[in-house]
This record gives C-alpha cells, structure tokens and sequence, in this order.
C-alpha cells in the first residue's frame, strides 16, 4: 500500500516534470522576451525596439511577446537575462545596448539553445543575432550641425554631449564623431564632454548643462535617457539649443530642440524578429548599418527643423546629409572587440 502511494507519487512528480522539460527545449510556438536594459519610460530608443518587435510578432498568428524592464542596477542584468533563459519559455530574448553581448554571455554559454536578437551590438558569439549602428556618422552630423548654429555665437564655437555613462561606443565613436563633425565646420571648435553617472537624473543632467552654457557652449547633445529631459529645461531657460540624439523630439520643446537624428530601431528590431520567425535569421555574423543603409537619418522634414534654423544652415547640413545618403562620405564605426 505504502509502496504504491509511493509510486503513485513518483509517478505524478514525474508527470508533473514532463511539460516543463519540454518547455526548456525551447520548442513550441514562437515566443520572445523583450529584456529593456532600464525602463521604457524615458528611452524612446527602448520603446521603439519594444514596436518593432511587437509589429512582428502579431504579423505571426500564435506569437507572444513579453516585455521585462530590467531597470537600472545594471548589476542584475546578468542574472535576469539567465532566469529567463533558465526559464526556456522564450524562444527569442530581445534587447538592446552594445554592454548586452557580455552581459548576456553567461547566459548564452549555459543555454545554447537559447538564441538573442541583440540591437545596437556586434558580436560573434553563435548564440546571437546583433545589429551594430553607425554612431560614428549619426555623432558627425550633429556635430556639423551644432557647429554651424555655436559659429555664429561664441568664438571658439563649443558643443557639449552629456552622457548617461562612458561606454566603450560613446568613447570611441559618438565623442570622435561629434568633435570630428564640429571640426569641419569650425576648425577650432571645442567638444565639452560630461557624464551624469545614470540614465534618469534630470536634476544632475540640468546642473551639467547649466555649468556647461555658463561657460559658453550653445548647443548640447544629451544622450542620457530620462535624464534628457534635464537638459532640455537648462537650455530653454538659458536661451540655448539641445539636439536630440535617436527620435524626432522637436515636439517636446520646439525652438530649444533644433535638430533631431534617427535611430530607426523599430526597422530593425522589426526586421530581425520577422527574419527569426521566418527562420532565416542568420547568428554569429554582425552586420553594422548607418545612414547609407536607411537605418540612421535626420529628422529634416519636419517644420520644426525648418523653423528652428536660419536657412544658410540648413542648406550646409542638407549637403552633408546628402553625401551620406549617396555614399559619398561615410565612417567606419570603431567595432568593440567582444567575440
Ligand atoms: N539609453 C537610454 O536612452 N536609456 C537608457 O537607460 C540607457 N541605458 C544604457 C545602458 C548602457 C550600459 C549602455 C551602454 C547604453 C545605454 N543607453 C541608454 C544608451 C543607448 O544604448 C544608446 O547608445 C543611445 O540611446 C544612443 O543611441
């Protein structure tokens, strides 16, 4: 009797264990986490990826999506990256910044069958399928730009970028590029650069930009999330001008806003998962795009940018855009040596 309710038990522990073994084979009908490195709140650049892939997967009857917010402890990232791999309830983990291929290193070794679609990266690690933007031409263009707006209010002309944090593209292609873009305008045009420390400080960000108008820059590019916002009061306040790195921000703040690039990673996150649910989505082969390919533009067709700048300028920019778009000048992105 006893040994019967005994294997009664195994048999139901067992049975119980079955579905879920099958579930970590990662099988089944498509499903994708969405991993945000921070909130969604605050990075258009994050709920762009969440639109791209949620416009692919309802394209797919039977596909499910699931949006995580990772937060800002960058610490967990790892850890939260491995608890949905472990769980192997998703067949694809989406997400996006060029630290993710490391951070999502552990993970991908321990769960093989686990495959990563990661934006904004390049990697060589067989497990992922990344797509590395050319910051590089996207920092030179708003270098250009704010260069010929600060030409005609302090000598020497000086832009400021305030980051959210150093990180290796930052340093290597936005800063490069940025100065780069000012310089060939304004050859003695200076390049102030500073951080907040995290990507939601609007008062740290304000008190940066604050300091940096006090000191004669007139234009600044903020890359820092949340703490964009920041920026954008300290310079309607001080009567200076923000440009905006990866959307079409004018509407937040016209005439402070003067100049707004495009990241388009709704196209590309749009993309990558049609390619995964189509199964031709090829892993361990880093594709970078920029500007020629459609994937980095300048929001220059709004009003806003027309209103927001005299015309003598926007004709310059317009030409620098355009030899771009021809593949007339073009920069190779610095790649990070991350396998
Ligand atoms: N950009 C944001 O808009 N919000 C963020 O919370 C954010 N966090 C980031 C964290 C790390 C570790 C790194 C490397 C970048 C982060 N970025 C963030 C920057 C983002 O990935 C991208 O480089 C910029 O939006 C410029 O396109």
């Amino acid at each position: 009797m006893k040994k019967g309710l005994l294997a009664a038990v195994s048999f139901l522990i067992l049975a119980g264990c079955a579905p879920s073994a099958r579930t970590t084979s990662v099988s089944g009908p498509d499903s994708l986490a969405v991993f945000i490195p921070g909130t969604l709140q605050g990075s258009p650049t994050y709920e762009l990826l969440d639109q791209g892939v949620r416009r692919a997967a309802a394209e797919v009857p039977g596909t499910t999506v699931k949006t995580i917010e990772g937060g800002f402890n960058q610490a967990q990232w790892g850890e939260q990256i491995a608890a949905l791999a472990a769980g192997g309830q998703y067949r694809y983990i989406v997400t996006s910044n060029p630290a993710m291929p490391q951070i999502a290193a552990r993970a991908a070794a321990a769960y093989p069958r686990q495959k990563f679609l990661i934006l904004e990266s390049w990697s060589k690690n067989p497990s992922y399928a990344t797509l590395a933007y050319n910051h590089r031409e996207l920092a030179y263009l708003h270098g250009v730009l704010g260069g010929l707006l600060a030409a005609s209010r302090h000598a020497p002309p000086l832009l400021g970028l305030i980051a959210g944090q150093d990180y290796p593209d930052m340093d290597n292609a936005i800063v490069p590029g940025f100065t780069q873009g000012l310089q060939s305008v304004s050859p003695q045009g200076k390049v102030e650069f500073r951080t907040v420390g995290n990507w939601f400080d609007a008062a740290k960000s304000a008190a940066l930009a604050k300091d940096l108008f006090a000191d004669g820059v007139s234009v600044v590019l903020p890359i820092a999330g949340g703490a964009n916002q920041g920026v954008v009061s300290a310079a309607k306040t001080a009567g200076r001008s923000v440009l905006w790195y990866d959307t079409d921000a004018y509407a937040l703040e016209p005439g402070v806003i003067v100049g707004c690039g495009l990241v388009r990673q709704d196209k590309a996150s749009y993309e990558l998962v049609k390619r995964a649910l189509a199964g031709t989505l090829t892993y361990g082969n880093p594709q970078v795009v920029g500007i020629k390919e459609g994937y980095i533009g300048y929001a220059t067709d709004s009003d806003a940018f027309r209103k927001a700048l005299p015309a003598d300028v926007q004709a310059a920019f317009l030409r620098v855009l355009a030899d771009f778009q021809s593949g007339k000048l073009h920069f190779d992105m610095p790649l990070p040596n991350n396998g």
